[in-house]
């Protein structure tokens, strides 16, 4: 590290826990604007609000997470108990997680399969997802919200990480734009994971999208009809690469009308990366050098589905840059934070036990 610059996030454990620092910390800092539709008033409260929160530490009331972090940690805490993916245990875990705690403002429709998980003793795992909403499954944007940890889990290995990524999502999420949704968050947490941050060197967008891109193209199933849309992914990337490479156009409405801010995934992932990859540089409608904290403010400022958009949108920029942008102030604002720092510990160990640092990534 030379000094002058700011410190070199290249640790993959720091990543680790920035990732999973960072989405719980727009999870709990979302939380609270949940469904608001955004005025210019409302982003002030917002911006007076963060800089409270990432200042000096001063005591206050702490922000609690809601259900994108409670599944992140029973999805972390299955993988590190069972040193990988076992769909049983995870889908026994986010049953349990549930009804030991179940105000954490879950998805209205969930619930339901849960019910179902346990009334048939876990027999037919994939059946109660499956039967969401008439048999389509569920679209929303559930799974992608806890993709994180399998993302770090299995990052140096891609074709597991899909597989697992896939096959834990339709526990509880069995619609197409609901899986790729959380296999385009998990693709980008492991981008992000796997570039050089360099902090004189300036993150390449457009690449990391098309990158992105790439990689959704063999994974969207083309010959699917259950859509009007034949590749729901890419075109929403396509829209992302366009308000990236026009910033005149790139107005909150705007980024609202094209990507989205709802609940759904095929709305809301493509708009955390958004966030993220804006965030990389200085905003003037954000004043502030923490590009963590302008990503999930950023995510917050767009409404809607605040809570998720902001903890994906955290999740990837923790991912790049590490834990180096939490203080103080705001872990201890935001509930549960040094257990998630412990949860990333773990899931860092077990990860190397698995994959030793000689194995080669992209397998
Ligand atoms: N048809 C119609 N509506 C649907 C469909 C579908 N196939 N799929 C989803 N919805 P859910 P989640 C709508 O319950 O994805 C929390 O606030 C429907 O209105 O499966 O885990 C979290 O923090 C349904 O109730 O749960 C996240 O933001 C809703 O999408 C979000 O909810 C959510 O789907 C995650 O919810
Ligand atoms: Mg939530």
């Amino acid at each position: 590290m030379k000094i002058g610059r700011i410190p070199i996030v290249m640790d993959l454990q720091k990543r680790f826990r920035g990732c999973l620092l960072g989405g719980l910390t727009g999870d709990c800092l979302g939380a609270p604007f949940e469904g608001d539709t955004m005025t210019p008033g409302s982003r002030l409260v917002l911006h007076n609000y963060m800089d409270k929160l990432y200042g000096e530490y001063t005591s206050g009331p702490v922000k609690n997470y809601t259900d994108d972090t409670a599944m992140t940690k029973a999805v972390a805490n299955s993988l590190i108990e069972n040193e990988g993916f076992d769909a049983k245990d995870m889908a026994k875990k986010f049953v349990n997680e549930f009804y030991s705690d179940p105000g954490r403002g879950y998805g209205e429709a969930i619930p339901r399969v849960f019910d179902k998980l346990r009334k048939q003793r876990y027999s037919n795992l994939y059946d109660p997802a499956q039967q969401q909403f008439g048999g389509s499954g569920s679209y929303g944007n559930g799974g992608a919200m806890r993709i994180a940890p399998i993302a770090l889990f299995y990052h140096k290995n891609f074709k597991k990480m899909i597989e697992v990524a896939t096959n834990s999502t339709k526990l509880t999420h069995a619609n197409i734009i609901g899986v790729n949704g959380a296999l385009l968050q998990c693709i980008a947490i492991q981008q992000c994971l796997l570039l050089k941050n360099e902090p004189q060197e300036r993150l390449n967008e457009l690449k990391f999208i098309q990158d992105i891109a790439t990689k959704m193209e063999t994974l969207e199933n083309v010959d699917s009809d259950i859509h009007d849309f034949k590749r729901p992914y890419q075109d929403q990337l396509l829209e992302l690469q366009n308000l990236l490479e026009n910033p005149d156009i790139a107005y909150d409405e705007n980024v609202i009308n094209k990507l989205g801010n709802r609940i759904v995934a095929l709305y809301s992932v493509p708009t955390a990366i958004y966030c993220f990859l804006r965030a990389t540089q200085p905003m003037k409608e954000i004043k502030t050098d923490n590009p963590v904290r302008r990503a999930i403010q950023y995510a917050i400022s767009l409404g809607g589905d605040t809570d998720t958009i902001a903890c994906m949108a955290g999740s990837l920029a923790g991912a790049y840059y590490g834990d180096y942008y939490f203080n103080e102030s705001i872990r201890k604002h935001c509930e549960s934070s040094e257990d998630i720092v412990k949860t990333a510990d773990k899931l860092f160990h077990i990860m190397q036990t698995q994959y030793p640092a000689k194995d080669e990534t992209d397998k």
